[in-house]
């Protein structure tokens, strides 16, 4: 499974779980709706992690996190700027 598509399948199992749970009451239903968030949130910074951890270490080296950080990295249609797609591809 490549690392874009577990987000994806992480992302449909929260939304799954969510429609599953539908008769539960507003006020659970919201406290989903923010773990579902909380989920993705963390699911795209470990990506982002990954990517980043170049030789699979499990840790970032100081190179390989400025490298994930740097504008040339983030840049890859090298238009001169980030767009969004860009960055959470990072
Ligand atoms: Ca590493």
């Amino acid at each position: 499974m490549s690392p874009r598509t577990d987000i994806l399948t992480r992302a449909a199992r929260a939304l799954a779980k969510e429609a599953a749970a539908g008769g539960a009451a507003a006020a659970s239903k919201e406290a989903a709706e923010e773990g579902i968030r909380d989920q993705l949130v963390k699911a795209a910074a470990m990506q982002m992690f990954r990517n980043a951890d170049t030789d699979g270490s499990g840790t970032l080296s100081k190179a390989e996190f400025e490298a994930a950080l740097s504008f040339k990295a983030l840049n890859r249609n090298m238009d001169g700027v980030i767009d969004q797609t860009e960055f959470l591809r990072a």
